[in-house]
């Protein structure tokens, strides 16, 4: 059988960065294992400052540009991320060919991350298109996950000796970061209810802190916490126990390294939650709240699997405002243990990519 090695790759980037930047690391780890790739990006914006170098053999293409994909060779594997439906001239294309010489190729529906049972029943699912442009064509369901009955976690071949090589002292000097000795915590946050609380709970701890804030909506949640917490009382840091760095935008290259460099990390969404993870340092995840409050559910799936102790729980359900309990204290000693068995864990699994290869080889 043909390896697969032409991958389309469809994203339409709804708000935030998490559609594309799963997009981009899964493109660049295919290309780092011989493949070739075509990004199909409705908004290219944001790669401008996460990959400014782009990748070989990750080629991105313009969605909106209708030219690019008229009269286009489709290729091997076909990937609908996140649901996004795959543009309809390139799905009759596909349609077309398999017509023609009955080679479809796979046609694969990349899914959300998540720990829910659901996962497992759902992964690998087909589903035969009865209409529309890509009518007789079967797609697939692809659930990335956390056991080895799922899609498992974007996990690139060169990750381990990237970590094992990285001089922490030499990365915050390179980007001016002042660290003294200082505990250093990442911040990549959505608007969290207890940030007010955090900041006033670091700026009270006999360990001095410095804080690493994620520009954009990290970065103006904590300015609109701190001018509350100067409102109500104004020395609430008179100690100056607690400071802050407000960083640039990083490249995703550079992102990893500010997790590796940290104590402890605050992520968000989906691919630096995984990333965090792989870092192996504590953490606290704000997850994405969906309007129906399916967050709450996915929230505590993760927790099971991360098997979190108590405070490491209470502090998600709070974090998440979705307890009103006050916010426990910091525990990064006990919540590393758990960092540390979880990816053990994990790392006996496939990783996604390996296991994506697997599954459109069998699904074409
Ligand atoms: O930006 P996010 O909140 O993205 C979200 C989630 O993925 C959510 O599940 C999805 O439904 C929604 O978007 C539409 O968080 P996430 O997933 O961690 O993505 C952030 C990306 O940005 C990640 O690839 C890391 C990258 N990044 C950098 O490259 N440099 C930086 O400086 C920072 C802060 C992030």
């Amino acid at each position: 059988m043909k390896t697969a090695n032409l991958w389309d790759i469809f994203c339409r980037v709804i708000d935030n960065y998490g559609d594309v930047g799963v997009c981009w690391r899964l493109a660049t780890d295919l290309a780092s294992r011989g493949e070739q790739v075509r990004l199909w990006l409705d908004d290219v914006s944001a790669l401008t400052w996460m990959a400014p170098d782009g990748c070989p053999g990750v080629t991105v293409m313009d969605w909106n540009s209708a030219p690019q994909t008229t009269g286009l060779a489709v290729g091997d594997v076909l990937i609908e991320a996140f649901g996004c439906e795959v543009d309809a001239r390139f799905l009759a294309a596909c349609a077309q060919r398999s017509l023609a010489t009955g080679y479809q190729g796979a046609w694969i529906n990349l899914e959300y991350l998540s720990a829910e049972m659901y996962v497992e029943r759902c992964h690998g699912l087909a589903s035969p298109v009865l209409a529309g442009p890509g009518v007789g064509l079967s797609k697939h369901f692809f659930y990335p996950g956390f056991t080895p009955a799922t899609g498992g976690l974007l996990r690139e071949p060169a990750l381990a000796a990237r970590q094992a090589s990285f001089d922490r002292d030499a990365w915050l000097r390179q980007h001016a970061i002042n660290a003294t000795g200082e505990r250093l915590i990442s911040l990549f946050c959505y608007e969290p209810a207890a940030l007010q609380t955090l900041l006033e709970q670091l700026a009270l701890d006999v360990q001095p802190t410095r804080l690493l804030v994620t520009p954009g909506r990290a970065s103006a949640a904590v300015q609109a916490a701190i001018a509350r917490a100067n409102g109500e009382r104004a020395h609430w840091n008179a100690q100056n126990r607690l400071a802050l760095s407000y960083l640039p935008t990083l490249t995703q290259a550079d992102y990893d390294c500010l997790l590796w460099s940290c104590d402890l990390n605050f992520v968000r969404g989906e691919d630096s939650l995984v990333r965090a993870f792989w870092a192996g340092k504590p953490f606290v995840w704000q997850i994405y709240p969906q309007s129906d409050n399916a967050h709450q559910a996915k929230l505590e799936a993760f927790l099971d699997t991360l098997q979190a102790p108590p405070s490491l729980r209470t502090f998600h359900r709070v974090w998440n405002g979705l307890s009103r309990a006050a916010l426990p204290a910091l525990n990064p000693v006990e919540w590393q243990q758990s960092v540390d068995l979880a990816r053990a864990r994990q790392l006996q699994d496939d990783d996604l990519v390996t296991k994506i290869i697997r599954f459109a080889r069998k699904n074409r």
